[in-house]
């Protein structure tokens, strides 16, 4: 690809090559090798790839639960009755995803101060251990992990308290973390950690979730079946240990998801972590959000059913979209996916596997064109496609929306979203227009019009990976006649109040849901009034916070906090409308 040049991409002259990396990782195997833990010691296997591989060929469906509070005390609390509730029904638990806090992602020397998310924060090896030996349920370390600067010594923890997956090389591609910007620390660290993985003994298995990669932002779905094959040129070919990939948050229809686990099991023998609940669809109370676990679960265990590749299945519960669930709410999920996996196997004779077939070959193939585009395109501007260093650092930092458009499959087009008409189009991106459709249908028309005539440029951003929030926003002020500008993904509140000022926006619209709503608020504050500006702000997604003198808490709601500090808040997006209104009016915009 002409436009592309390696110096543009890679303009450090002193890159470490890959290889060493690797190999410093390797020679720490001696000091950290794999510990046991309770699971492994209950099924007498070296890994829980082993024990996987064993499950699989009985055509034994496994479960996955995520876990993992703000309070170490509660999360073993959740580890121990998780599991007691699952074996008293005859189906224990197979595997905990443990969700480290984000500010986990700073090495511990550096991590003191760092803003935090809502999730788990362990201090070092023993707290780690202390998880793993709390029940017999294989320990996922799979957030937070590989991918940042404190990759390696996350990893060494996570080593030594017999953890055999260890991830998630999917948030290598996509996460920031909020103030840090050496990506070449980040990717050192990985490709250690990654070097230490590949010299163990025991198969460890390197968890990559797809979603929380580029599967959340590809409009065309073959892209992500490339992303695994590039991703197995990365680790297995050129680094030597063995990925093993999650897919599912933003699967909501049941043939791509279908076959897409078909598309799966085809191209990898190493058996895959979980399949991820479709989170997306929760939208609704309790009892709604139960009809959408139902139908995905359905999908995934007729799946395992017809190829059994090791992924357990992860019945997220049904408070999800509101907050954490909290120990009692993920029993129930566990339990309710118990009966469900009892009454599956009867559905299996009315899906229509040819078309499932044909649609996973397609992705297959799109998904092979992609992966030897990108290393085609890589190497002709100059980037050494042996070297995971290189590769890793230039797929980051071109990007999602880059990568389809100059190396998609899909046919050439000016008029399609990203260049290129989708091979097989993802039904997120189906799913954010009709969102922003439906939104807007329920507006007057001369509400629209006024609106549309003052002619607003509105800055948008989030405040961290999640992104749909914007996406949709972008697409409702399209739809109103107002200009949507960048403000950035993961911004931090410098950045974007000067992303704002440069644009000359008339308002700003953030969408945060880490659990930071008020201290970015804050941040963005302090950031315009330095600059003696007061830009109205708008802010809407995930409105809470764990208080500052908590250490224990779930996150609470902050809207009345966030009010108080002068943000309009907006529960929903029919709140966008009167919030762009009501500033039109008082700055007399509104033309006759
Ligand atoms: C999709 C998703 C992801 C995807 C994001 C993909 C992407 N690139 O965008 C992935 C898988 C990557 C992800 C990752 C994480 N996630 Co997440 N994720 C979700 C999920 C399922 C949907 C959120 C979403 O995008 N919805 C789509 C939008 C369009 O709809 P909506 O949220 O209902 O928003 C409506 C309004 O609020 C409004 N709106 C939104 N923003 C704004 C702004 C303005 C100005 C206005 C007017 C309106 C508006 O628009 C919508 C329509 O009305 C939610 C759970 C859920 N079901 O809601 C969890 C959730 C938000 N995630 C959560 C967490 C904890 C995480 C992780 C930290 C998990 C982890 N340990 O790795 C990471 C984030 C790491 C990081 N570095 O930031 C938590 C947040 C907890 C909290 N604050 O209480 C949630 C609630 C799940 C949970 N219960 O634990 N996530």
């Amino acid at each position: 690809m002409s436009s592309l040049s390696r110096s543009d991409l890679i303009p450090e002259q002193d890159l470490c090559p890959g290889a060493e990396l690797i190999a410093e990782g390797r020679a720490l195997a001696r000091d950290w090798p794999l510990g046991s833990c309770a699971f492994l010691s209950a099924h007498g296997v070296a890994s829980e790839a082993e024990h996987k591989r064993r499950q699989a060929a009985a055509r034994e469906v496994m479960l996955h639960a995520q876990i993992g509070y703000r309070d170490k005390a509660k999360t073993l609390a959740a580890a121990a009755d998780v599991h007691e509730a699952t074996a008293r029904r005859g189906r224990a638990v197979a595997r905990y995803g443990i969700c480290l806090d984000w500010s986990m992602g700073f090495p511990q020397a550096i991590r003191q101060g760092q803003p935090r998310g809502t999730g788990l924060i362990l201090e070092g090896p023993e707290d780690f251990a202390a998880l793993s030996q709390v029940a017999p349920v294989a320990p996922h370390f799979g957030d937070f992990v590989l991918g940042f600067p404190a990759a390696l010594e996350n990893t060494q923890a996570a080593l030594a308290a017999g953890a055999t997956a260890i991830g998630n090389l999917g948030q290598y591609f996509t996460f920031r973390l909020p103030g840090w910007d050496d990506e070449v620390a980040s990717t050192e660290a990985t490709l250690r950690a990654l070097g230490l993985i590949a010299a163990q003994p025991a198969e460890i298995l390197v968890h990559s979730n797809l979603d929380d990669g580029f599967a959340a932002l590809f409009t065309d779905l073959s892209c992500v079946l490339g992303a695994v094959l590039i991703e197995q040129h990365i680790v297995d070919r050129l680094i030597g240990a063995r990925v093993s990939h999650c897919f599912g948050h933003h699967f909501s229809e049941p043939l791509t998801r279908a076959a897409f686990q078909c598309a799966l099991a085809k191209v990898e023998d190493t058996p895959g972590t979980m399949v991820y609940g479709n989170t997306t669809s929760y939208r609704g109370g309790p009892a709604e959000n139960y009809a959408s676990l139902g139908s995905y679960l359905l999908i995934d265990a007729l799946g395992q059913g017809r190829w059994p590749s090791g992924h357990a299945l992860n019945p997220v519960p049904v408070s999800e979209n509101e907050r954490i669930p909290d120990i009692d709410e993920v029993v129930a999920a566990q339990l309710y996916a118990i009966r469900l996996l009892e009454q599956a196997e009867g559905h299996a004779t009315l899906i229509d596997w040819p078309a499932v077939e044909q649609l996973a070959d397609r992705l297959i193939a799109g998904g092979q064109l992609f992966k030897q585009r990108v290393l085609d395109g890589l190497a002709e501007a100059g980037v050494e496609i042996s070297d995971p260093m290189e590769l890793l650092l230039t797929l980051r930092r071109l990007g999602p929306r880059k990568l389809e458009a100059l190396f998609g499959p899909g046919r050439p087009d000016a008029d399609a979203p990203r260049g290129r008409w989708p091979t097989v189009e993802a039904p997120v991106v189906e799913e954010l227009v009709a969102m922003a459709d439906t939104c807007v249908e329920h507006w007057s028309a001369l509400e629209i019009a006024a609106v549309s005539a003052a002619g607003l440029r509105v800055c948008v951003a989030t405040s961290d990976v999640h992104e749909h929030g914007k996406l949709l926003l972008e697409e409702v002020l399209r739809r109103l006649g107002a200009a949507p500008l960048d403000g950035g993904v993961s911004a931090d509140p410098d950045a974007l109040v000067a992303a704002a000022v440069a644009q000359e926006a008339d308002v700003l619209a953030i969408s945060t849901y880490n659990g930071v709503a008020l201290s970015f608020l804050q941040g963005v504050k302090a950031e315009l009034a330095a600059r003696g500006l007061d830009i109205p702000i708008l802010i809407g997604g995930r409105l809470n916070q764990i208080p500052d003198a908590s250490n224990s808490s779930l996150p609470v709601d902050v809207g009345d906090e966030l009010a108080a500090a002068g943000a309009i808040v907006c529960r929903d997006m029919e709140a966008l409308l009167p919030a762009l209104l009501q500033h039109v009016i008082k700055e007399e915009r509104l033309r006759p």
